[in-house]
């Protein structure tokens, strides 16, 4: 490559992180990349989720990139359908459209004589000096093996594929899960149908944060003074780097939102409904819900929340282990998610699968890299960090991480760089050893644990996690 050529960088998924890394490179003056997205449009997450009363629980003016603020926001926590309209209009605005290859899936890509060879299931072939995997952490749907999930006569869907064909008013829903999801979907339906049953497994901790809408004022105020929109989303990240210290192990912050937890529960009137709402593991161990209107759906007087366990699902709804029938129309699975699933194969030096790197407890080079796998870099993978924040400020580090080793190879330092097999062992190491500080610890089960039962999640403060990806330390790579 010589020193002007730009080197070609092929992204995978068009969602938040992968138009960021499009748009960090169009800004860098770098044209040779190509998205590759298998839906139809933008979005990810944003575009696959359309369930009623989905929003997102993290301050609305901290959910934007840094560099495009947005001053129209109409709800303190945004709406799912505003979100997915950003994307897009950000997609307009930096002139991505043209970068994506949409209903394009990749199917395999491999290195292979110092590049990346890219094949989509269409049997399109592309081939870059940089590969970047940007396809979601949470884009796999979790179908759970209930027996006779298949034999329930009515509609079933998933929330992230939300059947809006189906009309629910009058009828009799199942809801199955108590995640931050269903906790968006009761308080959303409650109001439509006859009866919402909501099945759960395990109880969640839910912290009551209040929304509002945005007056039109607050909005004509922001579009005139954008130095107060850009405090407001430094404002919003510094509350969301506070709460991490809580759940890094900060006792006092832990105590408050246990203490808002369970004031939250106390407005329970029924005690057998408020018991049966009480976890038994510490608040934030799995995923805080935050939820303003959870605890009121749930008390109404067509709400039921069954908490005998599911022994099977029968054609007229479910069946619980007391032998009760739960008559349903409609069967909601709020089931979650498979963590960090990949859907296409990716082939590194010898051979390697990175799907066996990925599965049971992965390995992974400071949350972006993974050793074997030169060039190759995955925004929001394993052990990056997660909980209540901001997942755009994240996928901001990583990226700007990312450039600087497309501009390292842009600059002819070096044409390859893969982790060190011994250094992200080490890494790894060091991690599992501060998890066992923080909550994710705590005894619960949550998709945040691996297939060892251990939380892969990075569980240094953001600030660490910001220097750690400064620069890269090539001195712990293996480069060409
Ligand atoms: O999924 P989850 P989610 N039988 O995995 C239950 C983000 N998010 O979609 O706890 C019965 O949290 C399972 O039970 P248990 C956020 O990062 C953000 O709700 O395992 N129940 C659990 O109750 C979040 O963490 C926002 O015992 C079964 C539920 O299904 C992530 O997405 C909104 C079962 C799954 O909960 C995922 O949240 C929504 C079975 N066989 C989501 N299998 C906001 O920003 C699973 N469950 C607001």
């Amino acid at each position: 490559m010589s020193e002007l050529q730009q080197p070609r960088v092929l992204i995978i998924g068009a969602g938040m992180s992968g138009l960021l890394m499009g748009i960090r490179l169009l800004q860098s003056g770098n044209t040779n990349f190509r998205i590759f997205e298998k839906g139809p449009k933008v979005g990810g997450t944003w575009r696959d989720n359309t369930y009623p009363n989905l929003a997102c629980d993290v301050f609305a003016v901290a959910y934007t990139f840094s560099f495009e603020p947005n001053p129209d926001w109409n709800y303190r926590f945004a709406r799912g359908d505003e979100i997915q309209k950003y994307f897009e209009r950000c997609e307009r605005k930096y002139g991505l459209s043209s970068f994506i290859r949409f209903s394009s899936a990749v199917a395999d890509a491999r290195w292979e004589d110092g590049r990346w060879k890219l094949r989509t299931a269409d049997g399109e072939e592309d081939e870059g000096d940089v590969l970047v995997s940007a396809a979601g952490a949470l884009h796999h749907p979790r179908y759970p093996e209930i027996p006779g999930l298949g034999d329930f006569a009515g509609p079933c869907f998933h929330t992230a594929r939300w059947d809006h064909t189906v009309d629910l008013r009058g009828k009799r829903v199942g809801v199955i899960g108590t995640g931050s999801t269903a906790s968006q979907v009761v308080p959303g339906i409650v109001d439509k149908v006859e009866r919402v049953h909501l099945f759960q497994r395990t109880p969640q901790w839910v912290m009551p944060t209040p929304d509002q809408k945005v007056s039109q004022a607050e909005r004509a105020r922001r579009h005139r003074n954008p130095w107060l929109l850009r405090l407001q989303h430094r404002l919003g990240l510094f509350f969301m780097q506070v709460f991490s210290r809580a759940v890094l192990g900060n006792r006092l912050l832990l105590r408050y939102i246990e203490a808002q937890c369970r004031a939250n529960l106390a407005a329970i009137r029924d005690p057998e409904l408020r018991r049966k709402l009480t976890p038994d593991y510490p608040p934030a161990c799995k995923r805080l819900v935050i939820s303003e209107d959870f605890a009121a759906a749930i008390q109404r007087e067509n709400a039921e929340l069954v908490t005998d366990s599911i022994a099977r699902i029968e054609p007229g709804g479910v069946r619980t282990a007391d032998g009760r029938l739960v008559e349903l129309d409609v069967l909601v699975l709020a089931t979650g998610f498979e963590p960090y699933k990949l859907d296409f194969k990716v082939t590194g030096t010898g051979g390697r699968n990175l799907a066996s790197r990925m599965e049971g407890s992965p390995l992974t080079y400071r949350t972006v890299g993974v050793p074997g796998f030169p060039n190759f870099f995955m925004l929001f993978g394993p052990y990056s960090p997660i909980a209540n924040m901001s997942i755009i400020e994240n996928s901001e580090i990583q990226v700007e991480y990312v450039m600087q080793c497309v501009d390292l190879l842009r600059r002819g330092v070096l044409r390859s760089m893969s982790p060190r097999e011994d250094v992200s062992i080490a890494l790894k190491e060091a991690m599992r050893l501060a998890v066992r500080d923080t909550v994710w610890a705590g005894g619960c089960n949550s998709w945040y644990l691996d297939a060892d039962g251990q939380p892969i999640v990075y569980p240094f403060r953001f600030s660490q996690f910001r220097r750690e990806l400064a620069s890269p330390v090539l001195s712990e790579f293996d480069t060409a």
